[in-house]
């Protein structure tokens, strides 16, 4: 068997949307550090409005880091506990606007009014862009309005300033102190590229950047390829073209086209690419495939993960049914958090508010090894038996998928070599090898082929790691 090497992480993330630090910080040790995760994206850290909705994260009123979701001290105890298990952290950053509402006291207990943040910012740090009856972007087509106007009546920084980037840029070097490797950039396409880059540029050089440009029609000006120079990017078209063949039975999936994701229009290239299945907003949203797909959910996962296109973020949230609804929390506003102990894989059903708890499924795990074996091994182009697809990373590892409601037994070709394999779909890490049998399901591949039963809404997954 080909060596697993824990110490290099497998260059894949997850995100934990409002989960408390305390939380995150046990989940680090009992789960997302063993499952070989690199880093973890939390919710926004810095103090926001009151209100039981999980987007008051996203309505700064201070860079203090004090809200629903923990304390400085809590936050700076998870960054050292997920170090320690090999997990950096990666924060989100809400660095373009400040509140949307009109006045009120945050959860830290500052006092401030839309334009008026008390030792930050004060009026003339804001735009205030004239171009629209209430200042609100209402055309995408116009550049200046979707990046000096406000995105739903949130009081929009102006970036262009020195001193407002300087005092963004202090934010976040306070969290960098406090450990973190870097940041996602919240709403990074309504900041002009250049302001985000005089931003970076004002942090450490090793801080890792992924911004969130929502990748809207071609004819939109603003475009994700912009903003490659101050770090990677989430590419959104990636999670579209991912999910509606799963749902339609049919796998039409980009990891199975012909040539790499990244040679297909509307791509950045895998280098600057962050790919999802889908994040807080998709699955509130535009997303086909999310935690309510079940096994559909777990093989758009596996897709991603087992493909040489882009650096993976999973998902990881909580069931929910109103939009709005936040985590649960306890009557002082604080996010309660939970753990995943006990869960294996996807549910058929959740109440409402339980954490889904993607990072601790069996197969995840098996899947971050997989990608770890697969290393550098191009995808070759996909093959296919009946409801059954699927692809290999050259010799090195294979994944097969059946989105169909039947069992099915597929044949295909394949470069591995002759041998019994474990399915780290069902048997997890190392493929739960132990005394010469696998946990999960046992796969032979023989003379070029393999024949393999994928259960229906299934997968199976075979890398040279995991072999009998
Ligand atoms: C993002 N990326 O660019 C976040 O990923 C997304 O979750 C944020 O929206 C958004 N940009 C701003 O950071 C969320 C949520 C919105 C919510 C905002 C602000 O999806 O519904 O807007 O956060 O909290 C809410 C109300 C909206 C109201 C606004 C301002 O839903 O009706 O607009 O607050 O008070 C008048
Ligand atoms: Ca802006």
């Amino acid at each position: 068997p080909v060596a697993v090497d824990r110490e290099k992480p497998a260059d894949a993330g997850v995100q934990l949307f409002q989960r408390p630090w305390t939380s995150i910080a046990e989940e680090c040790e009992s789960t997302i550090g063993p499952a070989g995760f690199a880093w973890v994206l939390t919710s926004p850290p810095q103090e926001h409005i009151e209100g039981a909705q999980w987007w008051t994260s996203y309505q700064p009123v201070s860079y203090r880091v004090e809200s629903k979701l923990g304390t400085e001290a809590e936050f700076a105890d998870m960054v050292s506990r997920c170090a320690a298990v090999g997990v950096a952290v990666i924060a989100d950053a809400v660095v373009n606007h400040m509140a949307g509402i009109d006045a009120g006291t945050g959860v830290a207990g500052t006092a401030f009014t839309h334009y008026d943040y008390p030792g930050l910012y004060d009026e003339g740090d804001f735009h205030h862009c004239g171009l629209t009856a209430d200042d609100d972007i209402a055309d995408y087509s116009s550049r200046e309005q979707v990046q000096t106007c406000e995105l739903s009546n949130l009081a929009d920084l102006d970036t262009g300033s020195a001193t407002v980037r300087e005092t963004i840029a202090g934010s976040l070097r306070h969290l960098r102190d406090l450990g973190v490797a870097g940041f996602r950039i919240d709403a990074a396409k309504h900041m002009a590229a250049a302001d985000v880059q005089a931003i970076v540029d004002l942090l450490p050089e090793d801080t890792v950047i992924m911004s969130e440009v929502i990748r809207g029609s071609g004819s939109e000006p603003v475009q994700p390829e912009e903003y490659t120079g101050a770090g990677k990017v989430f590419e959104f078209q990636y999670a579209r073209d991912l999910g509606p063949g799963l749902k339609a039975g049919v796998i039409t999936d980009p990891a199975l086209g012909a040539g790499p994701a990244s040679a297909r229009p509307l791509h950045v290239p895998s280098a600057d690419a962050v790919v999802f299945v889908d994040n807080h907003d998709t699955e509130r949203g535009e997303a086909s495939v999310t935690y309510r797909d079940g096994g559909l959910y777990l093989i758009a996962n596996a897709l991603m993960l087992a493909d040489d296109y882009g650096t993976p973020v999973v998902y990881s949230g909580y069931a929910f049914s109103d939009r709005d609804a936040g985590a649960p929390q306890d009557a002082d506003g604080r996010v309660i958090g939970w753990d995943c102990a006990g869960v294996t894989g996807p549910k058929a059903q959740y109440a409402d508010g339980e954490g889904v708890c993607t990072e601790a499924w069996t197969a995840i795990a098996g899947l971050l090894e997989l990608r770890r074996i697969a290393a550098d091994a191009p995808r070759l182009p996909g093959v296919g038996d009946g409801d059954v697809d699927g692809f290999e990373r050259d010799t090195r590892a294979l994944l097969l998928v059946n989105p169909s409601e039947a069992d099915a037994a597929a044949t295909v070709p394949v470069g591995l070599p002759d041998g019994r394999y474990c399915d780290v779909i069902s048997g997890g890490a190392g493929g739960g090898i132990s005394a010469g049998a696998c946990a999960g399901t046992t796969v032979t591949v023989s003379g070029g082929t393999v024949t393999a039963d994928v259960p229906a809404e299934g997968a199976i997954a075979l890398h040279i790691g995991a072999r009998l």
